[in-house]
């Protein structure tokens, strides 16, 4: 892992999840550039190209101080030519001529509008760009098939794009707490997501749902979100059963884009806000996902669902690559062995997999 010292110093692991990337790093400027052109590419579907410049960001995010000269980078795993390339041009001039490029491009603009609603991904924000839609009026005006979920996205745009602060998904948490306690007494409910990292804000609210006897849990999420429905608490929600079958055996690694199999609710709460500057009503909408994992699964669910997305994908190449193990937010796989590794704790997942213990706000890569 990193040794410390002088940035440079050929220290640095290779992988993210071998590293510590507290939330606050010094290269905020240069993590900002790489981080809009990984954006960029991604809008533009080269995901190649995107991981590179967000791999090249999350190196810099572990550094210990700040860079002051590219060839301070020396060895650095990971950086490319091109983000290297952008690196100097921050240092010396402040900004990349084309990172502002990119910020000002009407496609890049229009991209991150409309992938910025609820239920939108760039494949649908790509087409309605190629067919010339531009806004979000443009959107309702020329009656776009939405779904039920981007039609309350586009609905509550504004309080979706608004960060939601900690006070507020710890009072989603109780409120979500005492609803559990109603049908399953006992059960937990666990704040996930950027919070555990100890973000101050994020864009929603992971909560966890388990309870410490195995199979106690079924059932619990629907009856958990009629009563806050009931209550009149939730502005829109769609739940998705649990698909996941232990005797499939493990996915193959990037195999499907599905998540996780967990019983799911993706959701938009309604939550009581006071004195909001300026607004006329005391509610706001919030971004809620509610996840419920079997007891047995829920330290690899804890792991998978506190992220950061790029650790999450660095634990499972580290895991695929260095150990022939399959890791997903339900369970780790030894393909050498063929056996299931159990673990009653995040500690015990580091194990398996031979890395140091990594605390959840040192993984911010
Ligand atoms: N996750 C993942 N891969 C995805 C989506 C999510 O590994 N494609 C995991 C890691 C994330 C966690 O789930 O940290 C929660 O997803 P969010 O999109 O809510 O991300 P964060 O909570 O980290 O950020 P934010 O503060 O924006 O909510
Ligand atoms: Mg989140």
């Amino acid at each position: 892992s990193w040794a410390g010292g002088e940035p440079g110093n050929g220290q640095m692991a290779p992988y993210a999840c071998q590293r510590r990337t507290p939330l606050l790093h010094s290269n905020q400027p240069l993590t900002e550039a790489l981080e809009t052109l990984a954006e960029e590419a991604g809008f533009s579907g080269s995901e190649g190209r995107s991981l590179a410049f967000t791999r090249a960001a999350s190196v810099l995010k572990a550094l210990p101080g700040q860079l002051s000269a590219l060839e301070e980078l020396g060895p650095l795993p990971g950086i490319g030519e091109h983000s290297r390339r952008v690196i100097q041009d921050v240092l010396e001039d402040g900004v990349s001529v084309e990172v502002e490029r990119v910020k000002l491009s009407e496609r890049y603009r229009t991209m991150k509008l409309f992938t910025k609603i609820f239920g939108v991904g760039v494949r649908t924000a790509s087409r309605w760009y190629q067919e010339g839609i531009r806004t979000l009026v443009d959107l309702q005006e020329r009656n776009t098939k939405l779904t039920r979920q981007q039609q309350a996205g586009l609905q509550h745009y504004e309080d979706l794009n608004t960060p939601v602060e900690r006070g507020e998904a710890e009072s989603i948490g109780r409120m979500v707490q005492e609803a559990v306690q109603r049908f399953l007494p006992g059960a937990s409910v666990t704040l996930a997501g950027g919070f555990r990292r100890g973000k101050p804000r994020g864009h929603d609210v992971d909560l966890l749902l388990t309870h410490p006897e195995a199979g106690r849990e079924a059932g619990l999420l629907s009856r958990v979100v009629s009563w806050l429905d009931s209550q009149g608490l939730i502005l829109y929600q769609h739940s998705q059963e649990n698909s996941f079958a232990l005797h499939e055996g493990p996915e193959p690694p990037g195999g499907r884009d599905v998540l996780d199999r967990f019983e799911r609710c993706f959701s938009i709460f309604r939550l009581e806000v006071q004195g909001r500057p300026g607004a006329a009503r005391g509610w706001k909408a919030v971004r809620v996902d509610l996840v419920v994992a079997p007891v047995g699964q829920f330290p690899f669910a804890l792991l998978g669902w506190t992220g950061s997305r790029h650790f999450e994908r660095e634990l499972r190449r580290f895991a695929g690559h260095e150990r022939k193990m399959v890791l997903n937010s339900h369970t780790l796989y030894d393909t050498r062995l063929n056996l299931f590794l159990p673990a009653a704790s995040e500690e015990e997942i580091f194990q398996h997999l031979g890395l140091e213990y990594v605390p959840p706000t040192q993984r911010n890569a």
